[in-house]
């Protein structure tokens, strides 16, 4: 809290300091972001954009693009690595592909809770930086996404019950998932999920409250239940070339509107769970805990493929893990 405040105050004094100059000579730096504007993660971004605007005396002007509608999320990260883009937000698990230690956040009921989310962030974070860097990536901030459960066109009370159904994904955890549960995976971005439920392409997946509530799948959809599986950080990134580029006096403005960012980002992330919930309800879904049974399979499952993330992040992801039950 004291730096925040530190970092507040100092970036009051720079707005002060250089509002005479705003007025359309900065930079403007386009921010794609893949989730829906009224998603609190595209809520914090523009925040973020603001004070940063605000903090820099408009030398730096951050302009949001929400839903995917400047580059979708499988293309964001490479649109800013190449300099397309400045900057941008993506879900971190969605790298795994490239690196296993970017699904270090998506293994089943490895961190369950707001609090171990916290816990394994800062078990994660310096390895994480490192390897961005290695990519020419900064990064800048990263908030989870609540708490992850099932959702279901029809009742499921077993793994057995999901045999054959088609299962949204959005990273290789979730394919992974759906292949061990028997169900068929179809990778699709959270911008595009209402359609996919409303012709069939798929009728299930896994996912927070927030983004059931956000893309409105009572529409489709009948079943939520909480299973708490994992929480998945969103980060923003800025390109490394850039961020070189930049002073030091409105490095620290950015810096401490991404601290601000990851602070409120998180207590929204905690408050949007209950919110979003309830609004399942609201919209006509059963919303509630998983059965025994289907928590006892799926906590194997989650066994298994601890030990497979395990195996393929090596050393560095061993060493995450240790650390996070360390501190547990
Ligand atoms: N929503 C995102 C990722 C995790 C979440 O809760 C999605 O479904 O794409």
């Amino acid at each position: 809290m004291k730096t925040l405040t530190k970092l507040l105050a100092a970036t009051a004094l720079t707005a002060t300091a250089t509002m005479a100059t705003a007025g359309g000579h900065g930079e403007k730096w386009d921010m794609p972001m893949a989730y829906s504007a009224s998603n609190f993660h595209s809520a914090v971004g523009a925040e973020f954009a603001k004070c940063v605007t605000t903090g820099t005396g408009g030398a730096i002007e951050i302009v949001t693009h929400p839903s995917g509608s400047l580059f979708p999320g499988a293309q964001i990260k490479r649109a800013i690595q190449t300099g397309q883009v400045p900057i941008g937000e993506r879900l971190l698990s969605g790298h795994q592909n490239e690196n296993a230690l970017f699904g270090f956040d998506s293994i089943p009921f490895l961190a369950t809770s707001f609090d171990d989310s916290v816990k394994l962030w800062e078990a994660a974070k310096g390895p994480i930086t490192d390897l961005l860097a290695s990519q020419n990536l900064t990064l800048l901030y990263a908030v989870p996404w609540p708490p992850q459960g099932l959702y279901f066109k029809n009742e499921v009370n077993s793994v057995a019950d999901m045999e054959g159904i088609k299962f949204r994904s959005y990273n290789n955890a979730t394919s992974r998932l759906a292949e061990l549960t028997g169900m068929l995976p179809v990778t699709i971005e959270a911008a595009e999920i209402s359609q996919a439920f409303a012709t069939g392409v798929a009728d299930s997946m896994v996912s927070s409250g927030s983004t059931g509530y956000d893309r409105k799948v009572w529409e489709s959809l009948n079943y939520f239940y909480e299973v708490d599986a994992w929480l998945p950080r969103n980060y923003v990134m800025v390109n490394s070339g850039v961020w070189d580029g930049v002073s030091d006096e409105n490095k620290n403005v950015i810096n401490g509107c991404a601290e601000l960012a990851e602070y409120t980002g998180f207590w929204r992330s905690k408050e949007y769970t209950g919110f979003t919930l309830q609004g399942l309800r609201d919209g006509g879904m059963t919303v509630g805990p998983a059965s025994e049974q289907m928590v006892n399979e799926l906590k194997e499952i989650g066994v298994t493929m601890t030990n497979e993330w395990l195996e393929a992040a090596g050393e560095q992801g061993a060493a995450i893990v240790d650390a996070f039950k360390a501190a547990q």
